[in-house]
């Protein structure tokens, strides 16, 4: 059964999580789906790409399957973890992807929404970046789509409460782009990635890949990398990191003794 429904109409992809069951949890099945549709909208030259969960949806995503995340030392956040795939592949796809929310926004759901590069919600959309209430030692390249997309104080508000924050609030901060109510949503979006479609697709190809390699120039030494990578690896070895993944699972509250 396939975990997303997809469909191409004048030149505009729309990929819809299907995976209600598991609140549209990004399990690897689903990213890759997911990534082989990206292929197949390339293949047909899409201009625009829309990223939805079902018209009237309540959860948008509850971001990492967490039952994916590795225990036992290993990273949760590698380069091959599927979150960080789907990252890399909404970014490097050649033409705009907008995210058309409704419901709430979980976790690496959260960051996967602000790597699209624009974000049309409804009014009762929430977001909540969760992983300080998780335990996960997030990765510097999803820190790095948090900061890319909003101001270092929200994006620590976000990150360190993890509690959700409401579209007014972040279309305030100029992180989403409009807040729709959710009858009009599905044609004022379609109206902007009209828009967009009438315009060079080469232009805006090579616009958003150079937007992309602006915002991801940072020099790193590679003793700064190798802190970086110390620093995650205290984490995802400690015992508040089994804790918080167990306690998610057995649907309690973790108690973090912070070692
Ligand atoms: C696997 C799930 C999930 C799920 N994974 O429905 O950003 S980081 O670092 O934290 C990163 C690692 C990350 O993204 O971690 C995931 C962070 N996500 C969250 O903290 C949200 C966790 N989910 C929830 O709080 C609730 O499920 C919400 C509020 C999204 C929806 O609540 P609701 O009552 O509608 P249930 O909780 O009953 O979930 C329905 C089924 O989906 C599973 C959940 O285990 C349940 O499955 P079972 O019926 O088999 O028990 N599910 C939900 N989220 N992230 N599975």
């Amino acid at each position: 059964m396939s975990l997303i429904l997809a469909e191409i109409s004048d030149g505009i992809g729309t990929i819809t999580l299907n995976y209600e069951i598991k609140r549209n949890a990004l399990s690897e099945q689903l990213v890759l789906e997911i990534a082989a549709t990206f292929e197949k909208f390339k293949a047909e030259r899409v201009r625009v790409a829309i990223l939805r969960a079902r018209p009237g949806a309540k959860v948008w995503s509850a971001g990492h399957n967490v039952a994916e995340l590795p225990l036992g030392g290993l990273d949760p956040l590698g380069w091959q973890d599927p979150l960080r795939m789907l990252i890399r592949d909404v970014e490097a796809f050649p033409a705009p992807v907008i995210a058309l929310i409704e419901g709430g926004v979980w976790g690496g759901a959260c960051e996967l929404v602000f790597a699209c590069d624009m974000i049309v919600a409804t009014p009762e959309a929430t977001f909540a970046a969760t992983p300080a209430k998780l335990g996960v030692p997030y990765n510097a390249t999803g820190l790095l789509t948090f900061l890319n997309a909003a101001p270092p104080h929200i994006a620590k508000e976000l990150l360190f409460t993890s509690r959700p924050m409401t579209a007014a609030r972040l279309e305030r901060q100029g992180i989403i782009n409009h807040v729709v109510p959710a009858a009009e949503i599905t044609d004022f979006t379609h109206e902007m990635a009209q828009t967009i479609a009438h315009n060079s697709p080469l232009a805006i190809g090579v616009m958003k890949e150079q937007l992309r390699i602006l915002a991801a120039a940072h020099a790193l030494s590679p003793a700064d990398f190798e802190r970086i990578q110390g620093l995650r690896r205290v984490v995802y070895n400690s015992r508040d990191y089994a804790e918080g993944i167990n306690a998610f699972k057995e649907k309690r509250t973790p108690v973090y003794l912070g070692e």
